[in-house]
């Protein structure tokens, strides 16, 4: 770096450090332990040399799956996840995990080496060149470059805050190539990281607000309260049960908020969604926006007359981000501020004068609940041949109660939705899995992440289609001997296995793939164990053992390829299949 390196502007120090050692420190001093990168032009060294500093450096074969893993990363322990690429092409395959992380709420920094300024800018053709920083801007909720080394402890420290603070979200830090070799004095390098005090400052609700809400709550003969993965990022667990349990409203969780409280919790509604997004009068939603997949609150799902009519029902929605509010239908007590702020401001409230709701609403939950759950108990004792979804997680779904720290990986369509209803989970952020886009090929990269951030057995419950995505990161799983248990529920396609080429030629259709397919000699490749299974006895087996052993494992399971149905549960969002009926 020219400037500091002139003479007379360098302090008493005969050191000197570099644009690399800068970065790495940076991160270090913020507590950044892990990074999820794939080498080259310009950052094989920043590799290297964060390795050699004591980072944890997790190489993968795919920008995207390193970008999912640190998106996931940044979801299970509030520090943004790192994820390092090279520019161009490797930027771009790490741009999509960014969005996903924005889209998601989850904190993530997407960090990308970048071709020389003066030549990008000019379109004069450098090696990879691309204007990185316009792309990543529409997708990123922040997006920074740094060009001087004196310029990186700010530069971290920014994409730190952005990436943590309010909503959380993925922001993109351009570094270009010329940066990273920039000298400076040792000392004043030092002096010019930022130690980034108090990166999500909590967000006290306003009195009136929580007075609203209270009121809202107080007057509410069928109340409802949603937890969404925003409940389960805030990492306030205890104050969110104690609401639960001290209000005894029933609560549904969505996704990736199963856990929370556990799924066998008596106040847990979710066999009986169906029932009680309709009846519920005010629902409360913690960390949850009502957008597609809560069927924008409102239309026949929530008891409204037609797709887009309003089912009458008051809403209290706390959120970070004031924007949230109104943005489907109306908020008639929004809640900003963090979730533990608001949860403890709305406990402290409530106090001892509390009434529950009463019996005619939680006796017809429970007894809703009852049936559904006598119902799919029926079909999972079933043991049909050839295997089908609930015989197989049926089995998965055992091997998860006994072993509840596992964390749950799940992606894929039939294969997503069968998991989520039928596997109870029973720890708070135990389950990960497509998130809001519903997207495919993030299945090995969380499986990394969480293997390596969670240091937990993981267990992925993934279709066929979906494994594709992300397959070839069993290497990556197999190199760092991660204790991950793969569950490929094999129905031969996407959704299942029978479609056929309706002009008859020699291609299969687009949805199917090579029938038979041995998923599990994948992992073979790579000394991991690798299990065929036909059974649910023979899944049993392999589970019991991949857990035991804690060997990367990846199994084969064999399903019916007739048993899926087309798009899983959200078939009326495909518009083909609408034009059929
Ligand atoms: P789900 O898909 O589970 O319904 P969403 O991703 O739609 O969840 O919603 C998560 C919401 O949680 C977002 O609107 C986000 O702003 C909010 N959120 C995330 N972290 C916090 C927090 N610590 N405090 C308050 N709100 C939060
Ligand atoms: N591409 C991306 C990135 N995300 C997507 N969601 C899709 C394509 C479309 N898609 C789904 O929504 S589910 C799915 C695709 C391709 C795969 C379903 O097949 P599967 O699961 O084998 O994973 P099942 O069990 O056969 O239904
Ligand atoms: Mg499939």
């Amino acid at each position: 770096m020219t400037t500091a390196t002139e003479p007379g502007t360098a302090t008493n120090s005969q050191e000197t450090t570099d644009g690399f050692q800068l970065v790495i420190d940076a991160l270090k001093l913020n507590g950044i332990d892990t990074i999820f990168c794939l080498p080259g032009i310009p950052i094989t060294d920043l590799t290297r040399r964060s390795q050699a500093a004591g980072l944890r450096v997790l190489a993968f074969r795919h920008e995207q799956n390193a970008g999912y893993a640190a998106s996931i990363a940044g979801f299970l322990t509030q520090k943004p996840g790192i994820c390092l690429t090279v520019s161009a092409p490797g930027f771009l395959n790490g741009l999509n995990a960014l969005a996903h992380a924005t889209t998601n709420c989850f904190p993530m920094i997407l960090i990308s080496g970048s071709s020389e300024r003066e030549i990008v800018d000019l379109q004069q053709g450098d090696y990879e060149e691309m204007d990185q920083l316009a792309i990543a801007k529409p997708v990123a909720k922040a997006a920074y470059r740094v060009l001087h080394a004196e310029d990186i402890g700010v530069g971290i420290a920014r994409a730190i805050r952005a990436a943590v603070s309010g909503r959380p979200g993925g922001v993109y830090l351009d570094l270009p190539a010329k940066l990273f070799a920039q000298a400076m004095d040792a000392e004043a390098g030092k002096r010019s990281l930022i130690k980034v005090v108090d990166p999500a400052p909590r967000q006290l609700p306003a009195p009136e607000s929580v007075k609203r809400a209270l009121d809202l709550l107080k007057n509410a003969k069928r109340p409802l309260i949603v937890l969404g993965k925003g409940a389960a990022y805030a990492q306030v667990d205890d104050d969110i049960r104690a609401l639960v349990e001290k209000t005894g409203i029933p609560y549904l969780p969505m996704s990736m908020a199963k856990g929370l409280l556990p799924d066998t919790h008596e106040l847990c509604a979710s066999a009986a969604r169906s029932y009680v997004l309709p009846e519920a009068d005010v629902v409360m939603l913690i960390g949850a926006r009502l957008n597609w997949l809560l069927s924008h609150g409102k239309g026949r799902t929530w008891g409204g007359k037609g797709p887009k009519d309003w089912g009458g029902q008051k809403f209290i929605q706390i959120d970070i981000s004031a924007q949230e509010a109104d943005s489907n239908v109306r908020i008639d007590a929004p809640l900003v501020g963090d979730i533990g702020s608001c949860v403890q401001a709305l406990l402290s409230g409530i106090g001892s004068g509390w009434t529950r709701p009463g019996n005619d609403w939680l006796g017809s939950v429970a007894e809703r609940k009852s049936k559904n759950v006598e119902r799919m108990a029926e079909t999972l004792a079933k043991n049909p041949t050839p295997m089908n979804f609930h015989s197989a997680l049926n089995v998965v779904r055992d091997i998860v109660k006994a072993n509840p720290e596992a964390i749950l990986v799940n992606e894929g369509a039939n294969a997503l939705d069968f998991t989520r209803s039928i596997v109870d989970m029973y720890r708070p952020r135990k389950r990960i899995d497509v998130g809001t886009w519903g997207i495919m090929g993030v299945g090995m990269g969380y499986c990394v992440a969480a293997a390596a951030v969670a240091r937990q057995q993981v267990i992925a419950v993934e279709g066929d289609s979906a494994f594709g995505f992300s397959g070839m990161e069993v290497e990556t799983i197999c190199r760092y001997n991660l204790p991950v248990c793969i569950v490929v529920m094999n129905n031969n396609g996407v959704y299942k296995g029978t479609d056929v080429n309706p002009a008859g030629g020699p291609d299969v259709a687009p949805t199917v793939f090579v029938k038979g397919a041995r998923y599990d000699r994948i992992i073979e490749a790579f000394g991991g164990v690798g299990v065929h299974a036909t059974t649910p006895a023979e899944l049993r087996k392999a589970m019991e053992d991949a857990v035991r052993s804690r060997k990367p494992t990846l199994i084969n399971a064999v399903i019916d390829e007739t048993a899926g149905t087309e798009s899983g549960r959200i078939t009326s969002l495909n518009p083909s299949a609408a034009k059929k009926k």
